[in-house]
């Protein structure tokens, strides 16, 4: 398992990170989100065949990148 925290500058409420975790959630081989809009910093879990750069190219379709990406 392979884990990551990435800070997205653009959450700015409760409903942006539903929507982080929601999206991330459904991209194949991802175990686990955790978005926390206080501190808008996002820790995902994953494994085969996810991979961290799917997982950036999906913040940054749904308008969320990550800033230290
Ligand atoms: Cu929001």
């Amino acid at each position: 398992m392979e884990r990551t925290t990435l800070h997205i500058p653009n959450i700015s409420c409760g409903h942006c990170s539903a929507t982080i975790e929601r999206e991330l959630g459904e991209l194949q081989g991802v175990t686990s989100v955790y978005a926390d809009p206080t501190t808008k910093m996002v820790t995902v879990e994953w494994e085969d065949p996810g991979s961290r750069e799917g997982i950036l190219n999906l913040l940054t379709e749904i308008s969320f990148p990550a800033a230290d990406a």
